[in-house]
């Protein structure tokens, strides 16, 4: 049962237009005759009001020339009046009167590209000096470190090569593609994440076949890392151990928890693989990534959401946090992603995702008490002293649950589409009612997430807390008249700053603000993502080159630490030129993208998926 310890009531600050979207519905109609049989009849003289009307008009017209002369705007206000009745029919988070169109902003643009070159040649030299190819960068002490002792698996260099694709850096690529074809190995004697080298590695290897118009190298490559990851899909229940020893080729348990495996983990390869099967004619690949989504399905939790973690023997749900966040984030992204992958022709994704984002709506969207902001909640399990199971309701955001907002705008016009194509903007009645919530929650979720970025550096914090009634905090709030309606937990002044204020390059509110501004051509998205852009650039760029991690997205100046993610080069940056750029490049009708942000084309799959 799922427990809420305050009401959580859904407005809809868009009801008025709705009412008038919808026009007249039989039941309007009904109650518009029985209005009119009640109003009194008039006997008119329909031939004489024909004469009154032939001696009035010239002079009406005359009047209404004179007029117009005199308030030339009337004509203006005429036409905005009926471009605003237009409006109506546009949806939550978009408007006409903001549709600036999609193609380049190209100052914008060419200036991420410039933010992109400041962080990979700093990387670049510091490689060169050292050894190119080092998994990760710092840019503080200009450094370089491996995942493991046993050596580097390419981990920045293949998870950015995509990236400079897109951008047209000619020189940077040869020399990455060079350093694939000459120094690049996985034969490496070590432990390795599984979901994280095939999102980021073997993800970036298929983005930089299909964007190279196949150069064989990196065909070659994915083939060999992906049999190398497959091994780990060797349990019990199919579903993939968290860990893969590539030189020996064998899946290896979390050192902690050997049981169990995370949910978002096992359920995001599937993209990858399947497309490497599409690729190859190999069904194997395929077939251990559907393997997974099979168990997943049998094994449902009653209210459609998932745990964050499963047992790998039975491959059921372990009872653990029910969230959008870290763990369990990127399960829902991919059951929408595969159902666009094979170009909508597996219903079974469909079913799935429609059936979660029911749940999620139901059980998870939240409004926060001041300003009413749409936000997630997570469902935490607590058992009583009869050990009867029970989920409480917990105000907590991660940054990561930002890509939700987009990824929800994109399946509103996928899965609650009921025209195609449909309009951009959409109007509200191209949408199913499903369509028509989630385009709505994804909104207004990413409304939140910019509105994390009220911070002193622009950048919102690694985790958001929301105030509600039962935190004892209210009162104290509402008395002050100060609508804090989120917060950094343990973030007090005179005291180190807790793990949750820091922003670490994080791309998943530009990736929702990329989603958004292509099914939308609102100008806010990119009013938005520039904001972000400029913040990161103020607060998180190294003079020296790259840029960091910040301790504290409240404190200026900015408190760095000697850490540039792989993401920054291969999503945030990305994301944020697709922003800017034309939408002729990777149109979504074309391309998914993969959680590392890496383009796949859209397919429609010539093997049998025993699934679907
Ligand atoms: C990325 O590695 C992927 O997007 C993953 O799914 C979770 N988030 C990180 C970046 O924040």
């Amino acid at each position: 049962m799922v427990r809420a310890p305050y009401t959580v009531t859904l407005i809809m600050p868009d009801e008025g237009l709705r009412k008038r979207k919808t026009g007249t519905s039989k039941s309007e109609k009904q109650s518009v005759q029985n209005e009119t049989a009640d109003e009194p009849e008039f006997d008119i003289d329909s031939a004489a009001l024909l004469q009154y009307l032939k001696i009035l008009w010239i002079p009406l017209v005359l009047c209404f020339a004179v007029f117009v002369y005199f308030n030339p705007s009337t004509l203006s206000d005429i036409a905005n009046f009926w471009i605003d009745s237009e409006d109506w029919q546009t949806s939550p988070g978009s408007s006409t009167k903001s549709f600036v169109g999609l193609s380049a902003d190209v100052e914008k643009r060419d200036a991420v590209v410039e933010a992109f070159k400041h962080a990979w040649r700093a990387y670049e030299l510091m490689v060169e000096r050292d050894a190119m190819g080092n998994d990760e960068y710092h840019p503080i002490s200009h450094k370089g470190t491996n995942l493991t002792k046993a050596g580097g698996i390419g981990y920045t260099v293949i998870d950015s090569i995509d990236t400079m694709l897109i951008m047209g850096l000619e020189d940077d690529y040869a020399r990455a593609r060079k350093w694939v074809e000459t120094s690049l190995s996985f034969d490496r004697d070590a432990s390795f994440n599984t979901f994280e080298t095939t999102i980021r590695v073997l993800g970036g290897l298929l983005s930089a076949y299909e964007l190279t118009g196949h150069d064989k190298l990196y065909i070659d490559r994915a083939i060999d890392l992906a049999d190398r990851i497959l091994p780990a899909f060797d349990t019990n229940s199919g579903l993939p151990l968290p860990n893969i020893n590539l030189g020996k080729r064998e899946g290896v348990p979390d050192a902690d928890l050997p049981y169990l495996v995370s949910t978002a983990e096992v359920s995001t390869l599937q993209l990858e693989l399947r497309y490497l099967s599409h690729l190859t004619d190999e069904d194997i690949y395929w077939e251990k990534a559907e393997s997974v989504m099979k168990t997943i399905k049998e094994h449902r939790m009653p209210h459609g959401l998932a745990s964050i973690y499963m047992h790998v023997d039975t491959g059921e749900f372990v009872p653990s946090a029910i969230r959008l966040g870290s763990r369990g984030d990127s399960y829902y992204e991919y059951l929408l992603k595969q159902y666009i992958q094979t170009n909508q022709t597996e219903a079974v994704y469909r079913e799935m995702y429609d059936d979660a984002m029911a749940a999620v709506n139901e059980h998870l969207i939240t409004k926060s008490p001041y300003t009413r902001m749409t936000y997630t909640s997570e469902l935490v399990p607590e058992r009583n002293s009869g050990g009867q199971l029970s989920w409480r309701l917990t105000p907590k955001q991660d940054h990561l649950v930002c890509f939700f907002g987009g990824s929800l705008m994109l399946g509103a016009t996928i899965t609650g589409a009921s025209t195609i194509p449909m309009s951009i903007p959409p109007r509200q009645s191209e949408f199913t009612d499903h369509g028509k919530r989630d385009w709505k929650n994804g909104a207004e979720l990413i409304k939140t997430c910019v509105d994390t970025h009220d911070t002193l550096t622009g950048l919102s914090p690694e985790i958001a807390h929301f105030r509600i009634p039962s935190d004892g905090m209210f009162d104290i709030f509402s008395q002050s008249g100060v609508p804090a309606d989120w917060y950094i937990k343990g973030a007090r002044p005179g005291v180190e700053a807790p793990y949750d204020a820091r922003y670490i390059l994080r791309p998943e509110t530009v990736e929702s603000l990329f989603l958004a501004f292509r099914l939308t051509g609102d100008i806010r998205y990119r009013d938005w993502g520039w904001n972000i852009f400029q913040s990161i650039e103020k607060h998180c760029k190294v003079d020296t080159g790259g840029y960091a991690s910040i301790m504290n997205v409240d404190e200026v100046p900015s408190r760095k630490e000697d850490k540039m993610e792989t993401f920054l080069m291969s999503e945030t940056l990305k994301y944020l030129f697709l922003l800017f750029e034309d939408a002729s490049v990777l149109p979504l009708d074309k391309y998914v993208f993969n959680t590392e942000a890496h383009p796949l084309p859209i397919f429609t799959p010539h093997i049998r998926t025993g699934f679907s």
